[in-house]
């Protein structure tokens, strides 16, 4: 995929800066070259490495980091920020009527995205249409059409008509009662007057609400002429990037979307009408860079939070961060992973943690199933305040008075005890790597300062 080393080889670079709190400037000469290599191997435009570079390296050596954060995370967040700024805002496509036509050489996946973005509107809630218009391209028709019937959306086209111009029009009126219009268009295999003269023709006709130019990943240095071409003829509103799932790099489809001023509307990742999804420029720089999603690690842990909090009024995540780990936040943190999902999942979208951190904790250290938490819930109740507050002074009298308070053997509270004690040292764990006390930071740096919330690194 796009850049696909750039997230192992910069991480190896950063990993340098580990227990630093300055950069000097070789560390980001350093770090530079790594991102020159990866981005110029993914055929990304010379001058927009060089461009991204430089501010890069500026910003990283003239800008203060923020009180408390690593040499590391200073640097991470600027090249995660300015990656960001690099492939832009994703194109706006509001979910209400409109028309969209798709332009592109053969072969780049017009017909497939065409379908694929049908079933996308139509999982909106939206009524989609596919109009046909490739008279050029033997099978076209059938393609379209069979494409169209495994989305389960409309389709218009007419084998029998050999006027793409002819067939959009009557594809308009034929589909009206849909909310969403595609015409899909034929391509050549190069540039040619005749291809521009007539996606010119039919865009007249059909008057579209938005042009998107569909290039396939592998393209390269191509990209950019063919984006000027189609831009300087139609107008390119945005660009879908297909067969992300193959080897192809896309830089080269980063440079058209530069060089046309326009934004990444879809990603397609497959043959099937299912393999695409919106563009999102943050999740796409964090799965990048192998910092998980932050964006969907935040939503979900912001609303299992907010769930927990309601149940658990008197339990404020901010002391957790500041201090001590108590019983009251492992009880609250078992409750809110609980309704966050299968962990090994929401492990994989916390920053680091994906490849295999997690094989190096005992394997319980964070079993939270809903019998052992029950009988947590219990024990807990039989143990006084300071008890909560202060595991560590729990010892073998204590242990045999909330034994019999709670009706449960002495080993469930030594298992209790121990699981505190794991998930702890776990806790101090990432917060050694420089991720635990700055990540609550970082990740409302990385949602444009949307509120993180009083995340701890579980969650
Ligand atoms: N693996 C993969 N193949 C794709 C993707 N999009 C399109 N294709 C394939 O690429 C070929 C050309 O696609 P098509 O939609 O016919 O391109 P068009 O000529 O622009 O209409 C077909 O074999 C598609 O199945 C994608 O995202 N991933
Ligand atoms: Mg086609």
């Amino acid at each position: 995929m796009v850049l696909d080393n750039l997230g192992s080889s910069l991480r190896g670079s950063l990993d340098k800066l580990s227990g630093k709190s300055r950069v000097s400037e070789d560390d980001i000469e350093e770090i530079v070259k790594e991102i020159q290599r990866s981005l110029l191997q993914a055929d990304v435009d010379v001058s927009l490495v060089m461009e991204l570079s430089d501010s890069i390296k500026t910003r990283a050596l003239e800008e203060e980091p923020p009180g408390g954060t690593t040499a590391r995370d200073h640097v991470l967040s600027i090249v995660y920020e300015e990656l960001v700024d690099l492939v832009g805002e994703s194109t706006d496509i509001p979910l209400e009527n409109q028309t969209i036509l798709l332009a592109g050489l053969q072969g780049s996946g017009k017909t497939t995205t065409a379908a694929k973005m049908a079933w996308w509107f139509s999982k909106k809630g939206l009524r989609p249409a596919v109009i046909q218009t490739d008279t050029f391209r033997p099978g076209a028709y059938d393609q379209a059409k069979e494409m169209c019937s495994r989305a389960e959306v409309d389709f218009y086209g007419n084998p029998d008509n050999d006027d793409p111009v002819d067939i959009a029009r009557k594809g308009l009126e034929e589909t009206a009662d849909a909310d969403i219009h595609i015409v899909d268009t034929a391509g050549r295999h190069a540039l040619e007057d005749d291809l521009i003269a007539e996606i010119e023709e039919i865009e007249a006709e059909v008057d579209p609400d938005r042009n998107l130019l569909v290039l396939d990943a592998a393209i390269g240095q191509g990209a950019k002429d063919q984006a000027k071409q189609f831009d300087k003829s139609i107008g390119i509103n945005g660009v879908v990037i297909t067969k992300l799932d193959g080897t192809a790099k896309g830089g080269g489809a980063l440079t058209a979307v530069n060089e046309t001023d326009s934004s990444i509307a879809f990603l397609g990742s497959g043959e099937t009408v299912q393999d695409v999804e919106r563009f999102e420029p943050n999740s796409f720089i964090s799965r990048l860079l192998g910092m998980g999603d932050l964006g969907q690690l935040t939503e979900r842990v912001q609303r299992a939070m907010e769930e927990t909090q309601e149940e658990e009024e008197d339990w404020d995540p901010e002391d957790m961060l500041k201090g001590q780990f108590t019983l009251k936040d492992m009880r609250h943190q078992m409750n809110a992973m609980n309704k966050m999902g299968p962990l090994d999942q929401v492990m994989d979208m916390i920053p680091g943690m994906g490849g295999g951190l997690m094989d190096e904790l005992p394997d319980d250290a964070m079993d939270v199933t809903k019998d052992r938490m029950r009988a947590f819930e219990v024990i807990m109740d039989s143990m006084t305040e300071s008890e909560l507050e202060n595991p560590r002074s729990i010892g073998a009298s204590q242990i045999r008075r909330i034994s019999r308070g709670s009706g449960k053997d002495e080993e469930r509270i030594r298992e209790l005890l121990q699981q505190h004690k794991m998930m702890s040292q776990t806790l101090k764990q990432f917060q050694g790597m420089g991720q635990g006390g700055d990540m609550e930071r970082m990740m409302k740096k990385m949602q444009g300062g949307g509120g993180g919330g009083g995340l701890g690194p579980f969650g």
